[in-house]
């Protein structure tokens, strides 16, 4: 028997088992039939996906919670930083990612995108008095995550005068606070949630950059993505989503 064949025989029970390798996509079969869905989040985001104590918990954590809770499956959660998070899961290495990202035609070719969870919108953050909008910016040091939308919308603005990029929230902060950076660009309720954190120490700007936020699956897992949107729709029906995003937000933050 020539071998190819071998191991695919081999792999036939294993696939009716509904277990999968690490190094592919589950299917939704595989998925429903192993009773877990991988979910990917960065583990740094708060208030949406964040670490309180040892206990992985925030609006996106819990939403997820949700929507696997409506599928009929069991959540399985993995935190790696956010420019990771894409390469992982077009490894197989989980089945969702659900981390604040803005849909983007640049991702677009890269995964696939849910119907948007939220909609929100890229602020201005620094010390009071510093930059509040984009015209502020000029000649400026402003700091973005790594591989964030702000990123490249930032980079494409004239006059900035130069662009520093942190993994995570937390040392874009800290380079605002000791004024290695003038500014930093932060989703809205992540800069709300830094200046409770800090009370009386940021100032909030305007809104530059609107969006809508989608959770990722594999390029091309088409019964997947079909199954987290009707599980989104039905979360968004019943009052789970309202009541989850008043919690967090105290308003209802999905895309109108
Ligand atoms: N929403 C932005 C984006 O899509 C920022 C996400 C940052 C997550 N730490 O890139």
């Amino acid at each position: 028997m020539n071998k190819k064949l071998f191991r695919s025989m081999l792999a036939l029970p294993i696939l009716a088992l509904g277990v999968f390798s690490g190094a592919q996509a589950a299917t939704l079969a595989q998925i429903k039939a192993s009773g877990t869905l991988r979910l990917a989040t960065e583990g740094g985001y708060p208030p949406f996906n964040y670490y309180k104590e040892k206990t992985l918990t925030g609006f996106e954590v819990e939403l997820g919670n949700a929507l696997a809770k409506a599928m009929g499956v069991r959540p399985v959660w993995t935190t790696i930083s956010f420019d990771s998070l894409l390469i992982g899961l077009d490894q197989g290495k989980y089945d969702l990612v659900i981390a604040s990202h803005g849909i983007t035609p640049n991702r677009l070719k890269a995964v696939d995108f849910s119907n948007p969870h939220y909609c929100s919108g890229g602020v201005l953050v620094a010390l009071p008095g510093g930059p509040k909008t984009v015209a502020d910016l000029k000649g400026k040091v402003v700091t973005m995550g790594v591989n964030t939308t702000y990123l490249k919308y930032v980079q494409d603005l004239p006059g900035v005068g130069s662009v520093k990029t942190f993994p995570t929230t937390n040392e874009q902060l800290q380079a605002v606070l000791s004024k290695r950076a003038d500014a930093m660009v932060l989703d809205r309720f992540n800069a709300i949630d830094a200046a409770k954190v800090l009370p009386g120490k940021l100032q909030l700007g305007d809104i530059i950059f609107p969006e809508r936020i989608g959770m990722a699956v594999k390029k091309g897992n088409a019964e997947l993505l079909a199954a987290v949107n009707a599980a989104l729709a039905s979360v968004q029906k019943d009052g789970t989503y309202a009541k989850l995003s008043k919690t967090y937000f105290g308003q209802d933050v999905r895309c109108r």
